[in-house]
């Protein structure tokens, strides 16, 4: 897009948005200020570096075989400085211990150490960027349909072992880059059929969290993520939602919220409030659910729109780590991110330019036909030349500009791999 067009589009926008008594310039620069934590695993299908032929297993899958996927972390690193190029702000990276720099060694995840992450704190550092971590309990021997629940001790020390390090390498990324990294702790612990002892089961997972949890990292912020069921594992999972609200809550950790773990018919917004309310911080996994957790691209649906207005409206930006999590193995991979990204950064523009103070006012005084009429006015307002804005001054391609930046990189690299 030509560059004058832009900035006509937007001044004409700043100025109708002016009328409603709206600040673009304020939006802009709340808009800079989100950071997304842009998981790793999408340039390569959740695989990383242990093996690089290793299958996805435990609760979760990609599909699709679109070709240049990453293959190592060179390639890994490389596709992510292109993803970052391509979209406005300043973000973390959301790394799981399978990334590790192992340099070809068999480092087995009760062995994983901070050094193996050195690589990456470098790297974060250079580019200006601040890392989370996860531990990963998925595609490893041990871990069948049960890890920190497993009725054997030896399993469940073993996964013990494995959170507590994760942790330490987490509070490591954080202390060398002055940001505390979000630890987000994810199992698929659960069951394909019935299951009688569901008691037992969750009181195994209570008490390894305690041992997980004793360990003191200042400089992590702790989350456990819960989920209704995952894939072979249709009718437990040890980990639900409310048994990890519970404990978060009693434990003073953050519950982490993703998109697709609920039932198809409840939206993830309305849980913000009532956590916030209990809970200082939460931690959020913005996804796609298509019929099931089947994370697809973030787009800009109701969904994501109506969660960002929720954070946004409860003024809540400092308190909700926004991460995403999605990997489509069946389209280009640096558009997945892109298009994830931005369709996440709309989201929230949307929500910082709507006019919400009359919108209480309405619905402060029963004015309901009112406040449901601004609302749809609201969806068609420009929000969209204000984007295109930011992206001119954050130096990335406007709109689809970014299709053929992607189709080049295509073509130079990813289909080389
Ligand atoms: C799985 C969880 C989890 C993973 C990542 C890879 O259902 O959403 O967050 O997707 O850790
Ligand atoms: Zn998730």
């Amino acid at each position: 897009m030509k560059q004058d067009r832009i900035i006509a589009a937007y001044e004409a926008a700043k100025e109708r948005y002016a009328d409603l008594g709206i600040d673009t310039e304020k939006a802009l620069k709340a808009l800079k200020d989100i950071s997304l934590s842009i998981h790793c695993w999408q340039t390569d299908d959740v695989i990383g570096f242990e093996n690089p032929d290793g299958q996805l297993s435990g609760g979760i899958q990609t599909t699709g075989n679109y070709p240049g996927k990453a293959r190592n972390i060179d390639e890994v690193r490389q596709d992510m400085e292109k993803v970052i190029s391509l979209v406005g702000g300043h973000h973390r990276l959301s790394l799981h211990a399978v990334y590790g720099d192992f340099k070809g060694k068999k480092v087995d995840r009760n062995e994983i150490e901070p050094e193996h992450f050195q690589s990456w704190i470098d790297w974060a550092k250079e580019h200006g960027m601040k890392l989370d971590f996860n531990s990963t309990s998925f595609s490893h021997p041990k871990s069948g349909d049960l890890t920190l629940a497993h009725r054997d001790k030896a399993i469940r020390d073993f996964w013990i072992e494995h959170t507590i390090r994760s942790r330490k390498i987490a509070d490591e990324m954080g202390r060398q880059l002055g940001s505390k990294a979000c630890h987000n702790l994810w199992i698929h612990d659960g069951s394909k059929d019935i299951t009688v002892d569901r008691y037992y089961y969750r009181s195994l997972l209570k008490d390894s969290l305690d041992k997980i949890f004793s360990v003191r990292c200042p400089n992590v912020k702790d989350a456990v993520e819960c989920k209704l069921f995952g894939m072979g594992l249709e009718s437990f999972t040890v980990g639900s939602h409310e048994f990890y609200m519970c404990y978060a809550m009693k434990n003073n950790i953050m519950s982490t919220l993703d998109m697709g773990h609920f039932h198809p018919t409840e939206e993830t917004y309305d849980k913000i409030s009532a956590l916030l309310l209990f809970s200082p911080e939460i931690m959020l996994h913005v996804s796609r659910p298509v019929r099931w957790d089947s994370d697809h691209v973030v787009i800009l649906n109701d969904s994501v729109q109506m969660l960002a207005q929720e954070i946004v409206w409860a003024d809540a930006l400092s308190r909700v780590n926004i991460g995403l999590d999605y990997f489509d193995a069946s389209i280009n991979r640096i558009g997945a991110y892109v298009i994830g990204i931005r369709a996440t950064q709309k989201a929230f523009l949307q929500a910082l330019l709507s006019p919400i103070g009359q919108l209480r006012e309405y619905e402060a005084s029963g004015r309901n036909f009112e406040r449901l009429a601004l609302l749809e006015e609201a969806k068609g307002l420009p929000w969209n030349d204000v984007f295109n804005y930011f992206c001119l001054t954050e130096n990335v391609p406007v709109a689809e500009d970014y299709i053929a930046d992607i189709e080049q990189y295509e073509k130079d690299i990813t289909s080389k791999r």
